[in-house]
């Protein structure tokens, strides 16, 4: 299978999800941030990952911010994390994707037990049936506990139901071989912080989460590295690097959500049990981030 490399390449936000105090989205500033990252030149979206605490939605939240991001941003390219350890949630979430019209969807593997590798298989399998659209193979084993090999990734890869890899780990080498081994699959540079080693280790391009608020960085990361200007690709990367080393002490998704309220762009909060950002940390995003966006 061989992909429209126009419609794939570039930069993706893993869209966060505004809430209100009480719980409840908030749905007009969600159409705030798709506007404002549509404006910073993203490519597109992945909707209710990891980043938009979709393990911590119901199935009906999730198809509704599924919806909502079709109306706003149809003519992006849309990805929809349909991923729960409910396979029937999963497979419901497959099919509203497909009838929104969506262009991919991904999931992360099956988490919280030890699924075997067959297990994680049939999952996949099944639901890139249910989904009747290309399947994003979704590798986050810090988070999802799932420590897939070469050679796991590899039976995806070779599977034309699977169009590539969201790849979010620090060893490269793996990214590498799968690249070597199937160039015409999409890989996604998973972590924002090493976007630039993930580019000369063969990705596409980036789904992430600090792409949010400072996607235009990241677009202008990818150009300087397609022109063979490495240093000033490295120069922005260490000014983003900068402000994600703040995100990370501070908790990544409150503090990106802190960051756009005080851009203006009314995120809220995390959903419980995270924590909200403390009067500090409000303090440190105003004098330490905010004027280096
Ligand atoms: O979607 C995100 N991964 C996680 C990708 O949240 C686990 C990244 O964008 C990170 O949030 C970011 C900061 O570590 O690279």
């Amino acid at each position: 299978m061989s992909y429209n490399k126009e419609k794939f390449d570039g930069i993706f936000t893993a869209l966060l999800t505004p809430f209100e105090r009480d719980g409840s989205i908030n749905e007009a500033a969600l159409k705030d941030l798709i506007r404002y990252n549509l404006k910073m030149g993203v490519r597109g979206f992945y909707v209710c990952g990891s980043t938009g605490e979709a393990f911590m939605m119901s199935r009906e939240e999730r198809a509704r911010v599924m919806e909502i991001v079709k109306a706003e941003a149809g003519d992006a390219t849309l990805i929809a994390h349909i991923g729960s350890v409910n396979e029937m949630d999963a497979a419901a979430l497959a099919r509203q994707a497909r009838t929104l019209e969506y262009d991919l969807v991904s999931s992360v593997a099956p988490y919280y037990y030890k699924f075997s590798f067959e297990e994680i298989h049939g999952y996949y399998s099944r639901l890139a049936d249910a989904a009747e659209l290309p399947m994003l193979v979704y590798h986050i084993p810090a988070l999802s506990g799932v420590n897939m090999r070469t050679s796991d990734l590899g039976t995806f890869l070779r599977d034309d139901r699977f169009i590539g890899i969201k790849y979010t780990s620090n060893d490269f080498f793996m990214m590498e071989q799968c690249k070597a081994a199937f160039p015409e699959k999409v890989l996604y540079n998973g972590y924002d912080e090493m976007f630039l080693a993930g580019l000369s280790m063969g990705a596409d391009g980036a789904i992430g989460s600090t792409y949010n608020f400072m996607a235009n960085k990241f677009v202008r990361i990818q150009s300087l590295f397609k022109e063979g200007n490495i240093a000033e690709a490295q120069k922005i990367q260490r000014e983003a690097n900068k402000i994600i080393t703040i995100l990370c002490k501070i908790g990544v998704m409150r503090a990106e959500k802190e960051v756009l309220n005080q851009m203006g762009i009314n995120l809220g909060v995390c959903r419980h049990p995270f924590t909200e950002t403390t009067a500090e940390d409000k303090a440190l995003i105003q004098k330490e981030i905010l004027p280096f966006i």
